[in-house]
């Protein structure tokens, strides 16, 4: 039992750590949609594991909460600039720990609904690398999925990361 006990968190650390390079993470997206644009700025890319998520997530809901008013005002606050305030708060937090977060921002025809998300027209959100596994985060709601699992994943025009 004791042996068990000390193992696990360094299993943890390893998943933790696992990254992703610019040609895994092209692959991925392009597996399901094969005319996607890629935009990948940088040679690889690091995970984030739960706790990174969470903190970014609750800043993130914070900086949308304190300028709510705006966002109702005017209207033009929009999906893709949930998606890109989600990825700057992503990348401060990867900068404060020489990391090189994955979070990217995609476009996709949202042909089904997803994370709240009603179906319709087109839309941004984002695709993040949680613990290892390229995930699909809805920065309106922060419901994610795997990629694997992501209901409108063959219809992926972009990715900006
Ligand atoms: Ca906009």
């Amino acid at each position: 039992m004791k042996k068990l006990l000390l193992l696990l968190p360094l299993a943890a650390i390893v998943i933790t750590l696992k990254g992703a390079d610019h040609l895994e993470i092209r692959g991925q997206i392009k597996q399901y949609s094969p005319k996607a644009s890629i935009n990948i700025f940088d040679p690889t890319y690091t995970s984030v594991n739960m706790r990174v998520l969470d903190d970014a997530i609750q800043d993130h809901f914070g900086m949308m909460r304190r300028y709510s008013a705006l966002k109702d005002e005017n209207k033009l606050f929009d999906c893709d600039d949930y998606a890109f305030t989600f990825k700057a708060i992503i990348s401060c937090y990867g900068s404060m720990i020489g990391s090189n977060y994955e979070c990217g921002v995609i476009t996709v025809k949202q042909e089904e609904a997803f994370g709240g998300i009603p179906a319709g027209g087109y839309h941004a959100l984002n695709v993040i690398l949680i613990d290892g596994v390229m995930n699909v985060l809805e920065p309106q709601t922060y419901e994610f999925t795997p990629l694997s699992d992501y209901p409108n994943r063959h219809h992926i025009y972009d990715l900006i990361l």
